[in-house]
């Protein structure tokens, strides 16, 4: 049974014209991938949407061919305030294109469509806006005079925000005049399609963005192709460690944005209402598939009680189901094994001796599922405490002084995000200043902004994306210039 027979949701799909089969989209067109290809499905029901081309390493050597041409034909040659002109136009079609754009993303990742319509894709549009206004003011990013593009960028992106991870990756780099193969992840990659057509429709040159679908083993011929000169990549730390390991010795200019295990830090002096708000986003948005989720709560110890108490009232009205009604809270586990992983780690929990609780909630029948989920008397030495779960899963612990909560938070190998809840804003300032943390938010969280530069310290890796401090990873200073 296709998607299409599925019972119309309230946010109807009649608003999708899905192909039945997408190829690889090289050289500015579609073509039939030599791999074996395969079917991208709906996390929520298990059923069929689209089959999809898998890329061979021919098709990947084409896609880079083709965006070697582009570079060194068309895109090197154009002016900043042409290539913005571009990007600019992509924003208008993403903005035109929206409402479809956040229903194949509900539908093929399984975020709740509240979600993929307010937050992903309006960023997604912010994000090329903001970089296209970058592209004819380069010599302003603080990079020295003429900075350079590096030429073709490699960018390989996960499945937890399909189209919000590709914006990351393809405004900046287009931007700082560089040309792309991009590869989505297996589980998510109909967004990053239906971009391809929006690459299309706004004229880009042949050949200056491509997109190529397949398993992690095209990831692997993609990076390690011999004339990429740049490589992007979002993913899991083990993922990372071994692309590094695979560029050392290489010329190719690396950026690596990894895992993590934030912290939410919550003061006695807190406002209460807006930091359970706080908590709530900060683990249970995306299903907590969020590489900067607040997947610890220190909660100081005076006032731990009161707010797991809040957290489990709150919880209790969290609506979990069908991601395209707009009424859900929390959607679909993204695939069957990121649920086994969740599972697992959520028993090796209990084992460890922490208290499990989860609100009543009915999970349909079909799909990937997990109730949202929190442990109190967690120890910092347990699994829970110290892995990256990434699903909607809680670990609380508490803290005595402030000193105690720096020393909990930093005790990780990651180093993405984390929280502070205070309404003592010198105390936010002293607490910020010693987590090692790419982001810190104060009495906020998960808020993100193209200006603004996100990345890690330790094993979230490094290089950062977003504002001025994003194109660094897409440009070098014009003497050392490598791109042609
Ligand atoms: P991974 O398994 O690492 O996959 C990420 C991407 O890499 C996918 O497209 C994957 O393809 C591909 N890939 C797999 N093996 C590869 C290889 N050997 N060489 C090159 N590419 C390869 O991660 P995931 O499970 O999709 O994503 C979850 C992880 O991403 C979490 O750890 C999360 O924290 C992290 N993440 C980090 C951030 C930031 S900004 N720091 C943002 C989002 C997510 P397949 O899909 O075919 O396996």
């Amino acid at each position: 049974m296709s998607f299409l027979e599925y019972a119309p949701a309230p946010e109807s799909t009649a608003l999708l014209n899905l192909q039945s089969e997408y190829g690889l989209f090289i050289d500015g067109s579609f073509r039939a991938g030599s791999a074996p290809s395969f079917s991208t499905i709906s996390p929520a029901t298990e059923k069929h949407i689209a089959t999809i081309a898998s890329a061979s390493s021919a098709d990947v050597d084409a896609a880079v061919s083709a965006a070697r041409r582009a570079y060194d034909t068309t895109w090197s040659r154009l002016s900043g305030r042409d290539r913005g002109k571009y990007l600019f136009r992509i924003a208008r079609l993403v903005q035109e294109r929206a409402r479809e754009l956040a229903v194949a993303e509900s539908l093929d990742n399984g975020k709740p469509i509240k979600e993929s319509r307010d937050v992903d894709v309006p960023l997604v549009a912010a994000w090329f806006f903001y970089y296209a206004g970058w592209a004819d003011k380069l010599d302003h990013a603080g990079l020295g005079a003429d900075p350079r593009a590096l030429g073709v960028a490699a960018q390989v992106i996960p499945w937890n925000f399909p189209l919000l991870m590709l914006a990351w990756k393809i405004a900046p780099a287009l931007a700082a005049g560089n040309t792309v193969v991009l590869k989505p992840a297996e589980t998510t990659p109909l967004t990053a399609l239906l971009f391809a057509e929006i690459v299309q429709q706004a004229g880009l040159p042949a050949g200056v963005v491509n997109i190529i679908t397949g398993a992690g083993s095209t990831g692997r011929d993609l990076v390690n192709h011999p004339d990429v000169n740049k490589v992007a990549f979002t993913g899991s730390t083990s993922v990372g460690r071994e692309i590094a390991r695979s560029l050392a010795g290489t010329s190719k200019k690396l950026t690596l944005e990894l895992g993590g295990k934030g912290a939410n830090i919550v003061f006695d002096d807190a406002p209460i209402d807006e930091a359970v708000e706080g908590i709530v986003r900060g683990i249970f948005f995306n299903q907590g598939h969020v590489c900067c989720a607040g997947s610890r709560l220190l909660v100081q110890e005076s006032i731990h009680d009161e707010v797991v108490d809040r957290l489990k009232e709150r919880l209790s009205t969290l609506r979990v189901g069908d991601p395209l009604d707009k009424n859900t809270d929390v959607g679909a586990i993204n695939s069957a094994e990121q649920l086994a992983r969740i599972r697992e780690l959520s028993d090796i929990g209990e084992a460890e001796g922490a208290s499990r609780w989860s609100p009543a909630c009915d999970l349909p029948a079909d799909g990937f599922w997990f109730a949202p989920t929190i442990f109190t008397n967690v120890s910092t030495a347990s699994r829970i405490a110290r892995d990256e779960i990434f699903g909607p899963v809680l670990s609380i612990l508490s803290f005595r002084t402030p000193a105690e909560a720096v020393a909990k938070a930093n005790n990780t190998p990651y180093g993405l995000s984390a929280g502070i809840w205070s309404s003592n804003g010198s105390r936010v300032l002293a607490v910020a200043d010693k987590l090692r943390a790419g982001v810190v938010w104060a009495n906020t969280f998960n808020q993100f902004d193209p200006s603004s530069p996100f990345g890690g310290y330790k094993e979230s890796g490094y290089g950062r994306e977003g504002g001025k401090q994003g194109l660094a990873a897409y440009l070098a200073p014009a003497a050392s210039s490598r791109g042609a």
